[in-house]
């Protein structure tokens, strides 16, 4: 029954709502909302949407996140080639190419703008009627890949531009923006100790990581860690659209982009040397990486006239900071266990002065960097320090006045911290400590639990906890709630009233929902949104306790590694008597399991092709919400494959196999 139009127009008043909020948010930094008050509405909008999903827009700032995981990456030629930047390194070249600009233009009086050189990845957005029709990245700059779903996560990235603001923008309803995607230092760090504490491999650097982001096929995942989107060309039908760039970024602000604020339009090649000079010393403080400062002539005509070399127009340049490396001698190989037991060989360097900092030591990852390397004990070493991720080795220096050193790295046998057997899983590059009680581990643990994310302990931070587990206070998570107001008092730097506070944080983190708790546990590979499904399934930790590895596998993205992974935990007498020390401290140990029908319980549902209906998502979760479990690839323990129009490879393979294949239409009858 078509809704009636009041309700359609209430929705589309309460999604510009939310737009707006959002870009208060995540493009100026300026929110004028609680986040609980944005959930509320997007709340409300997700439930005005779930009572009429025929009214759900692909622009709906509930569509973000959704879409199920890809088999693959489709490639897509861009418009015109995504160019690349020639690059300088010193003021010499700067001024060479700033000759070469007077010489080929026939002018004096050129007028720059300066960019800071975001070190992120190139990134193409198409806009069709005001729309975002796709994303693609840059690839080889002719062609690149279609990573729309993955895109529309970056909530700096608007789904839709009313055409009104458009209007005012200056901006036609059909365009394309070109720029840097990339992940802010803060959530790369923050992110990369997760994926170390549930013992993923981590990421040199936020660049690798925003590549691996942005193609992960698991839109889910891309949402979760916080990217952002700075752009910084327009085209519109793959040319050139403002008679200034300085213009093009002004209209891209009030489009609603989130162009980069530090740009500054100049007259003279001294103040562009004096914006390189000021932001060399101040990159640090940026919230994201930098690798350099980026200079465009501002006039189009001049740019028409400077043209393009084979890949880098000429009417812009590079200044590259020098990488921060430094020469020292590696004194000593040491073993720092972190706190998935994982043991990192870390460099032990003779100091050295790095971009203004004192280096003495750097990480070197891995045994198979240590081969990659070559490097022995006692060589001289080439040290680069990134933004300010940890210093690393970056090459030995083999020449006639660097002796090499002679002593060869072995991983120890024990870890160095509790004495413990030192393994290394068949196939994987890490040596780990396997003892749950290791000191080492203990740190992180405690800290994970306390962490914002998880039971939000404001003020149990690295160095209370340091503390706590010096003074034998805390030996496990379940010991944060025997603590006493003596006991803090009795720590360095604690008065009544600090000591007070951390107690409140303590009684409230009890209050916490049940999610929380079960991510806090540090189960390997067990994290947020797995520890959400888990709450989700089975409402109790007592139920999920006494699961079983098959049990454990009916809930949603949990395969047989993360089910294994929670049987041999709650296997671990300790870890039980934790978790009844827990519930005898008051914690949240339940929580609203969802209920889920049963009239599809147990069985196994693979959808393919285009439904007419519903969207993959609606029905994957259609399926789910009646206890069916919706499957990617056709196999024996399939029961029914779901064929919508062009159904694809799984049809056939659904027939191979005999497996029932059924309609959209019989998929509403099962239901
Ligand atoms: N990384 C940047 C950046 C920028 C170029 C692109 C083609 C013509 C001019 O912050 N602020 N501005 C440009 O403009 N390029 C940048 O990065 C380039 C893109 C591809 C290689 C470099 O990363």
């Amino acid at each position: 029954m078509p809704a009636p139009k009041d309700v359609e127009k209430k929705l589309e008043a309460l999604r510009e709502k939310i737009r707006q909020h959002e870009h208060l948010y995540y493009v100026l930094d300026t929110p004028e909302i609680s986040d609980l008050e944005f959930d509320k509405l997007m709340q409300t909008l997700k439930d005005l949407e779930t009572e009429q999903p025929s009214l759900i827009t692909p622009d709906s700032p509930t569509q973000r996140v959704g879409g199920k995981p890809r088999e693959g990456f489709v490639k897509f030629r861009h418009s015109t080639p995504m160019l690349s930047l020639d690059n300088t390194y010193n003021e010499e070249e700067l001024r060479g190419w700033e000759r070469r600009v007077h010489e080929l233009t026939g002018r004096q009086d050129v007028d720059y703008v300066c960019e800071l050189k975001l070190d992120g990845m190139s990134l193409a957005l198409v806009y069709e009627d005001g729309k975002l029709a796709r994303g693609i990245t840059r690839g080889d700059g002719s062609v690149g890949e279609d990573v729309t779903l993955n895109v529309r996560t970056v909530r700096s990235i608007p789904l839709s531009i009313p055409l009104d603001r458009l209007k005012k923008a200056g901006l036609p309803p059909n365009f394309e923006v070109r720029g840097e995607l990339l992940m802010p230092t803060a959530s790369f760090k923050k992110i990369n100790e997760e994926r170390e504490r549930q013992g993923l491999s981590t990421f040199a650097n936020p660049r690798n990581f925003t590549a691996g982001t942005v193609r992960q096929l698991d839109a889910n995942i891309t949402a979760e860690r916080r990217m952002d989107y700075f752009p910084y060309i327009l085209l519109v039908n793959g040319r050139t659209y403002f008679d200034r760039h300085s213009k093009t970024l002004d209209a891209l602000t009030s489009a609603g982009f989130k162009v980069n604020s530090n740009h500054k339009l100049v007259r003279s090649m001294d103040e562009v040397w004096a914006f390189i000079q000021h932001w060399e010393e101040r990159r640090d403080s940026l919230p994201y990486e930098i690798d350099g400062i980026v200079v465009k002539v501002d006039r189009t005509a001049l740019q028409d006239e400077l043209g393009f070399t084979g890949k880098a127009p000429r009417w812009a340049i590079a200044y590259k900071y020098t990488a921060r490396v430094g020469i020292t001698r590696l004194e000593d190989i040491r073993v720092q266990v972190g706190r998935t037991g994982k043991l990192t060989p870390v460099a032990m360097l003779a100091p050295v002065s790095i971009g203004g900092t004192t280096v003495r030591n750097a990480t070197l990852h891995n045994m198979d960097e240590i081969e990659r390397l070559g490097v022995k004990i006692g060589d001289w070493v080439q040290v680069e320090r990134g933004g300010d991720v940890i210093p690393k080795v970056a090459k030995v220096i083999d020449d006639k006045d660097h002796p090499r050193g002679t002593r060869e790295f072995e991983m120890p046998e024990k870890c160095p911290v509790c004495g413990t057997k030192v393994v290394r899983t068949e196939g994987e590059v890490d040596y780990r400590c396997v003892n749950a009680n290791c000191p080492a581990k203990l740190l992180g643990t405690i800290l994970h639990f306390a962490s914002r994310g998880v039971m939000n302990i404001d003020g149990m931070g690295e160095s209370l906890v340091n503390q706590l587990i010096e003074r034998g206070l805390v030996k496990n998570v379940a010991d944060i709630y025997s603590l006493t107001k003596k006991d803090l008092l009795s720590l360095q730097r604690f008065a009544d009233k600090s000591a007070q506070n951390i107690l409140d944080e303590i009684e409230n983190s009890k209050t916490l929902p049940f999610e929380r708790v079960i991510y806090g546990l540090g189960i390997r590979m067990v994290g947020e949104r797995t520890a959400q499904f888990l709450a989700e399934h089975f409402g109790s930790m007592d139920a999920l306790e006494n699961a079983s590895v098959e049990e454990l596998q009916n809930v949603n993205e949990v395969g047989p590694r993360i089910a294994e992974s929670i049987v041999e935990f709650f296997s671990i007498p300790a870890n039980r008597k934790l978790v009844e020390r827990l519930r005898e401290s008051g914690l949240t140990l339940k929580g609203k399991k969802k209920e889920r029908g049963t009239k599809l319980a147990g069985k196994t549902f693979v959808l393919t092709g285009t439904l007419a209906k519903y969207t993959r998502d609606e029905a994957k979760k259609m399926i789910e919400d009646a206890g069916g479990k919706v499957a990617g690839s056709v196999s024996k323990k399939t029961d029914y494959v779901v064929a919508g129009a062009d159904a694809g490879s799984k049809l056939d393979k659904a027939k191979e196999l005999g497996v029932a294949v059924i309609d959209e239409k019989e998929m509403e009858g099962l239901l």
